[in-house]
């Protein structure tokens, strides 16, 4: 299920000195739930005042995704900064989740939580797209705050991107690839927020 836990590859990748920490997040791996499935169109997500909030306890409010996400609950090991609501990767796949909105798209934010251990090993960044149609997509260019929050070896990964272009109804996230290991639990998505204002 999750492949790089075999103990050749704890020690091969991490050494006998990080054990504890690699048992630590096998415990972690053991709390992920439900999960979930690709859902069908739900019809444009809705601004209250301006503003959509999705804390990523369930896929509902997303037009679409890509199949191989599942969702993780609590924060018992106070990794998370309190988020107990979260949407994972099965595999290390650039898997996708598709909005669309009842109005114009202007300020994306989205909270993650990446494994730090795989941050220095390598990994992207998540992908923050938006469009007018749903298929030519435009890529935010995203400002990343990566200062902050670091809990238990992870670490909270903020992105904010901003268009000005009018007609942009359609967002798209793509998680990014892990480019040293096979991790599907890293790193996470706990919270989008989007502004139409
Ligand atoms: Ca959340």
């Amino acid at each position: 299920m999750h492949p790089i836990f075999t103990v050749s590859n704890i020690n091969k990748s991490l050494g006998l000195k990080k054990l504890a920490r690699a048992a630590s997040v096998m415990m972690f791996v053991g709390m992920t739930t439900a999960c979930a499935t690709s859902s069908g169109p739900a019809g444009p997500a809705a601004f209250n005042e301006g503003i959509f909030v999705d804390t990523m306890a369930n896929l509902d409010l997303a037009m679409e995704n890509s199949g191989n996400l599942q969702f993780e609950q609590g924060d018992d090991y106070d990794r998370f900064g309190g988020d107990t609501d979260r949407v994972l990767r099965k595999y290390n796949d650039a898997e996708t989740i598709t909005y669309l909105f009842d109005n114009d798209i202007k300020t994306v934010i989205v909270d993650s939580f990446f494994w730090r251990n795989e941050m220095e090993l390598g990994v992207e960044d998540f992908s923050i797209e938006v469009s007018s149609d749903g298929e030519n997509y435009m890529p935010l260019d995203l400002a990343i705050d990566e200062d902050e929050n670091i809990y238990d070896h992870w670490q909270q990964v903020t992105y904010t991107g901003t268009t000005e272009e009018a007609g942009n109804k359609y967002l798209r996230i793509t998680f990014p690839i892990s480019l040293n290991d096979t991790n599907g639990w890293a790193p996470q998505l706990g919270n989008l927020t989007v502004s139409s204002l």
